[in-house]
Parts: structure tokens; C-alpha cells; sequence
């Protein structure tokens, strides 16, 4: 019982958020690079242009993910670091650092997990349309054909896209993220379309150029739910909630049925199909069947849910928190369930084995006096958070966990006021220090969770 004897316990990171190295070595401009610049836009006018420095420091990182005893490493490439007009010539210094990355993992005995899309859209795309241009499937199935020729030898798992619903959703509909912009309905609902399409051809490039057998998968968030009491009505009325379209139009990127019924199922949603009618693009049955390739694995970053149990009237309602209910250092709510009834519910419907592929919290994390940081509420969060998700790996497929993030790092538009790292990272001095929680998991990872 418990985790399963090859359970994958890894940390995850993003390029932007942490290579620095913006413009250096031929590296193209994505979006983030060029928003995050404009004044206004990110906290305190941060940026990543120097970030954790990963870009020069990565032999050193891989070191500290050795030391902590991690079997898997999730990251992404930049898209813009390679093909730096996100179409065309190739970046080989962008190739040579990726490659460089991989081989000292491997040399570490550390499995790399490739993330295609972590929002790091070149900025030549994106003023030629970026996602609003249909054109974006084959340029990103162009991306996908060069990850899989240089690096397929040496990496087996790759994920597609992470998190459409932030990039679409607070990129294009809230302007929150890059590159800030509110636009219509109709439209956000039509890069999404285009995403999934993009998505689908990736995995079809994959596989055409693969130079060994691949695991392939896609990688959403969405607002999950969970039951108040374990009751059947509650845990129905979680299920119902979860993957019924949000009640407000405007927030509607947060159902998860929306982006993964196409990639699983082969459709959208019917009640979604019915509702959002005035703004859907066209929807062909051959859109639908390249959305629809067959994936290998079902990735899900999991931050909290909502609770809900079943109202009175037969219908699903959510359960208002009260004034003193805990909450991280980002004002999200402290939800632990959400790891156990998140996996069953997405295991129920798509029938993969999963992956969470991110998890985790900020923490007001400070060095002590003495030179270590103590974050004891990073252990409490992920002890709980994790015995929830050992009980739904007793029940269901699931293969691995990515804890968000291995280090501090460039958290978007709250910049580094936000730290969710198991590594602590000095900005001034560039300094790694690992947290208690780092050394704390470390001891999950001896024994496969066997404490929790
Ligand atoms: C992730 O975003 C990113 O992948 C990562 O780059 C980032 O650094 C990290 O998490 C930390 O922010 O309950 O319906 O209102 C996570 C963003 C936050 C999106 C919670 C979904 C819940 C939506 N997620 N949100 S809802």
C-alpha cells in the first residue's frame, strides 16, 4: 500500500522564471520579456532578465537536486532560447544549453521532464497573431519536431502545454499576465482552440521524430473541488461542480472539462458546447480528432479547491470559508483534500495514469540567524497535502509528483515578493540555501512517503 515502488518524486521550474539570461547567447524575446519590462506591470518593476541566474548556474542546481534526492526533474525550454524567431533558424547555443542541462541530470541519475510551453511565447509569433493565428499549430508543431530531434535520445517524457488556462485566461482575458490584454470572449475562446490544436500537433511531431519510444502529456490546472463531508451527495455535488462551466462567462478558462474532455475525450463539453455558443470559432471533426491524438500520460497542477456539498435543492454550492481559515503566504487557501479528490475525480473521467505535476505554496521564508531558513509551514502544508495524495495512490494510476518549485524564483506578476521554493535563493548574492522542507522531503523521498 502507499506510493507505488517507481513512484516519481520530483520538484518543477519554468525557463523565464528562472535562467535569466533574457538576451544573451541569441536568444529571441518572448512575451514575457518584453511585458515584463514595460512599466507598471509586475511588482516593484521585477523582471526576469537575471532571475535565479539557472542559465550559468545549472551544474550547481543539479547538484543541490541531488543532494535533496530527487528521482525527477520537471523544466521547461524556452521557446524563444532555440528557435529565437520562434520559426525558422535555430539557436544552437540555445540547443547547447538544454543539452548541457539534460546531460548533467543524467549524470546526476535525475530524469528529466520536459515542458514544451511555459508560457514563453516568442515575441515574433505573438506580433504576427500568437495564438489568435492559426498558424501557431504548425509553428509549434515546428518547436516540438526540434525538441524531439535534439533531445529525444536523452529525454523519454515530455509535457506539451502548461496550463493553457493561465496563458489564455490572465494573459488575453483578465490582462493579469503577458501580455496584458482584455479581449473579447470570441477571441479568448479561439486561441483556445487554436492551443488545443497546437497541442495536438506537438504530440503527433513528437511521435514522428522521436528517437526512442516517448511518454507524452499535457499539462492544465483548473479550480478544483472537493466534497465537505465524504457523504455520496457531497462527493456528486464536488464531481458536478468541478467539471460543470464556471457561473461567470468571464472566468469561464477555469473549467477543466473545457480543455480536457477535447484532449481525452475527443469533445467539448455539451454544456459548454450550448453556452458559450455566440463566441465559439468554428469547430471542425478534423480539429477534433487532431486535439484528440493519443496522449500516454494526464499531467494536473493541483494549488487548492473549493468545498462544496450538495445544496437543498439538489444542486451542487460552494461552502464559504470562514474569517480564520488557513492560507499561504499568496492568500491561497490551505486545502489538502484537493490532492485527494482532485486525482480520483480526473482519474474517474480520463482514465490516465497521472501525474501531478505541480504543487506547492509561498512562504514568507527569511535566513535565520543561523544561515539556515526555517519554513515549517511549507513541511505542515506538504504533509498534509501529501498524505491526502498517498491515499488516492492506494486507489488510482498515479505515477508522480512534481513538488512547485525546486527554488524561489520570478513568480509572474507578483515578481519575487513570492517565494515557493524548496531552495532558497538570494537575489543579491545569488546564494542557494535549501530550506528545511528541502531536507524534509528529501526524507519523504528516502522512503516513499512511507511517514506520511
Ligand atoms: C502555476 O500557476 C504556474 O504553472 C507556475 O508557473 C507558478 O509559478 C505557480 O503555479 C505558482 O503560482 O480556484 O478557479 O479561482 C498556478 C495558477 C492558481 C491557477 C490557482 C488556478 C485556481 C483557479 N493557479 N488557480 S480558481
Amino acid at each position: 500500500m502507499g506510493f507505488s515502488e517507481n513512484f516519481v518524486w520530483g520538484a518543477a521550474t519554468s525557463a523565464y522564471q528562472i535562467e535569466g539570461a533574457a538576451k544573451e547567447d541569441g536568444k529571441g524575446l518572448h512575451i514575457w520579456d518584453v511585458y515584463a519590462e514595460e512599466p507598471g506591470h509586475i511588482y516593484e518593476g521585477h523582471h526576469g532578465n537575471m532571475a535565479c541566474d539557472h542559465y550559468r548556474r545549472f551544474r550547481g542546481d543539479v547538484k543541490i537536486m541531488k543532494e535533496m534526492g530527487l528521482k525527477a526533474y520537471r523544466f521547461s525550454i524556452d521557446w524563444s532560447r532555440v528557435l529565437p524567431e520562434g520559426r525558422g533558424a535555430v539557436n544552437e547555443k540555445g540547443i547547447a544549453f538544454y543539452n548541457a542541462l539534460i546531460d548533467e541530470l543524467s549524470e546526476a541519475g535525475i530524469e528529466p521532464y520536459v515542458t514544451l510551453h511555459h508560457w514563453e511565447l516568442p515575441y515574433e509569433l505573438y506580433k504576427r497573431g500568437g495564438w489568435m493565428n492559426p498558424q501557431i499549430v504548425e509553428w509549434f508543431g515546428e518547436f516540438a519536431k526540434l525538441a524531439a530531434e535534439r533531445f529525444s535520445d536523452r529525454v523519454s517524457h515530455f509535457f506539451t502545454l502548461n496550463e493553457p488556462q493561465c496563458f489564455v485566461g490572465l494573459g488575453f482575458l483578465t490582462g493579469e499576465h503577458a501580455p496584458g490584454l482584455k479581449m473579447p470572449l470570441r477571441d479568448t475562446f479561439e486561441m483556445a482552440h487554436n492551443a488545443l490544436k497546437a497541442h495536438g500537433r506537438a504530440v503527433q511531431m513528437l511521435r514522428q521524430y522521436q528517437k526512442q519510444p516517448l511518454t507524452i502529456g499535457y499539462a492544465p490546472t483548473c479550480g478544483m473541488c472537493y466534497p465537505e463531508t465524504e457523504s455520496p451527495e457531497d462527493v456528486e455535488a464536488a464531481k458536478q461542480m468541478l467539471f460543470s462551466m464556471n457561473p461567470d462567462d468571464r472566468n469561464w478558462t477555469w473549467n477543466v472539462a473545457w480543455w480536457s474532455d477535447p484532449v481525452i475525450l475527443g469533445h467539448y463539453p455539451e454544456e459548454g458546447l450550448k453556452r458559450y455558443e455566440p463566441w465559439l470559432p468554428n469547430i471542425t471533426d478534423e480539429d477534433m480528432k487532431l486535439i484528440a491524438q493519443p496522449i500516454d500520460v494526464y499531467g494536473q497542477n493541483i494549488y487548492n479547491g473549493r468545498c462544496v456539498r450538495m445544496g437543498a435543492e439538489g444542486k451542487p454550492e460552494e461552502v464559504k470559508r470562514g474569517e480564520g481559515f488557513p492560507k499561504t503566504a499568496s492568500s491561497w487557501p490551505v486545502t489538502p483534500e484537493a490532492l485527494y479528490w482532485g486525482p480520483k475525480f480526473l482519474y474517474e473521467r480520463y482514465r490516465k495514469p497521472l501525474y501531478i505535476t505541480e504543487n506547492g505554496l509561498s512562504c514568507h521564508d527569511v535566513v535565520s540567524l543561523d544561515g539556515m531558513v526555517h519554513d515549517p509551514n511549507r513541511i505542515d502544508f506538504l504533509a498534509r497535502y501529501l498524505g491526502q495524495l498517498k491515499r488516492a495512490a492506494e486507489e488510482i494510476n498515479l505515477r508522480g509528483y512534481f513538488q512547485w518549485s525546486l527554488m524561489d524564483n520570478f513568480e509572474w506578476a507578483k515578481g519575487y515578493s513570492e517565494r515557493f521554493g524548496l531552495v532558497y535563493v538570494d537575489y543579491r548574492t545569488q546564494e542557494r540555501i535549501m530550506k528545511d522542507s528541502a531536507y524534509w522531503y528529501r526524507g519523504v523521498i528516502q522512503n516513499n512517503g512511507a511517514g506520511l
